[in-house]
């Protein structure tokens, strides 16, 4: 069930990004500032690429909102990108300009190019880069900031911290691991750990399979470009129920609990504890050391297609999973509690 409903659009080196958001209540304040440090957050990180040189990610809202709030309506954000000017002729709509420059036919390894051709009937593997890259996840960012800004009202809040990259888990050796993939014309993935706080009890239900919130925040986070593992709390793999189980106390006659394994789900349902999801991303499939492959139009093995690319995103893929997040407890919010304006949702969440 979805109160929330939004959709993307835009290639990477296209015009833009686009997104229509459906379903935020009116009333609630929107501050451009705070959408676009959002998007200057998923830009950084140490191991990005050359794009993030050339991008400065800013949202331009075109409908929705009016001096500063949300009035109802579907709100459209957009994010230019600023690559096109570069691309004008490569990515152009009309047939006239049709080119194979840029075009290319040697599979990445672990990247979408593969199945995508197949699917898609595309000859030009550029035809499936465009829209699988994580490029899009700019506008997602925006979606999500938005879906921030309603949980703000709330009191709720997110962060994120990156656990691990490569073999390092100790974040004064992250740049030298990066330095290193690097030198070696590799890539890197990782681990990372969104929390959110002060949640209430009663997102999400036991009544059907696709109504448990810890579905629905492992489908948001696992859909993010490279991630392989998402894990709600602690992974419970050698533990004895003993161990795990999050006994509880009473203190001062309120519930109590020392510890949270769980990270704030039982039952398909927040329990009120901190909601702590993580996630495992892949290394980048893009890599200047080629992986062996089969070039599609001479069905002959080659080595994999190269193009600028990033070394690590893993700190970037951290600010996109906390916004899926949002977006997945604001609209578990808003089922829960309902509200056509702001104020509505505030009487019946505070109340
Ligand atoms: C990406 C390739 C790189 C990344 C890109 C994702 O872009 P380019 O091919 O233009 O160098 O930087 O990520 C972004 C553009 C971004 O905004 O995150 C890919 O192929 O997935």
């Amino acid at each position: 069930m979805e109160k929330f409903r939004f959709l993307t659009s835009g290639e990477s080196h296209g015009k833009c990004l686009t997104a229509i958001i459906e379903g935020v209540p009116a009333g609630v304040s929107i501050d451009t500032d705070f959408i676009n440090s959002e998007l200057k957050r998923r830009q950084q990180g140490y191991g990005r690429g050359g794009r993030m040189q050339i991008e400065n990610d800013t949202v331009e809202i075109t409908s929705g909102v009016r001096f500063g709030k949300t009035i109802g309506s579907p709100i459209t954000l957009v994010v230019k990108n600023k690559d096109f000017e570069n691309w004008q002729k490569i990515m152009s709509v009309s047939p006239d300009d049709s080119t194979d420059d840029k075009s290319f036919s040697v599979y990445r390894p672990g990247h979408a190019d593969y199945a995508g051709s197949v699917k898609y009937n595309q000859t030009d593997l550029r035809n499936i880069l465009e829209r699988s890259s994580a490029r899009k996840t700019a506008i997602e960012v925006a979606v999500g900031a938005v879906a921030k800004l309603l949980l703000k009202e709330l009191n709720i809040e997110g962060k994120s911290e990156v656990l691990q990259i490569g073999k390092a888990c100790c974040p004064d050796k992250f740049h030298q691991e990066i330095d290193t993939t690097k030198e070696n014309g590799d890539s890197v993935g990782g681990k990372f750990v969104v929390v959110y706080k002060n949640l209430p009890i009663g997102l999400g239900s036991y009544v059907h399979w696709d109504r448990g919130i810890d579905g629905r925040l492992a489908q948001a986070v696992m859909s993010i470009p490279g991630i392989k593992v998402v894990e709600i709390g602690d992974n419970p793999l050698g533990f004895c129920g003993s161990e795990y189980h999050d006994e509880f106390a009473l203190h001062d006659c309120k519930i109590e609990r020392q510890t949270n394994h769980a990270g704030g789900i039982e039952g398909g349902i927040t329990n009120g504890q901190d909601l702590v999801v993580s996630a495992v991303m892949k290394p980048i499939p893009t890599m200047l050391k080629p992986l062996k492959s089969v070039d599609l139009k001479t069905n002959e093995e080659a080595q994999a297609h190269y193009e600028r690319s990033d070394v690590c995103a893993v700190e970037s893929c951290s600010v996109v999973a906390e916004s899926r997040i949002a977006w997945v407890l604001a609209n578990e919010i808003l089922l829960k509690y309902g509200g056509d304006c702001i104020e509505e949702l505030k009487h019946n969440y505070f109340k």
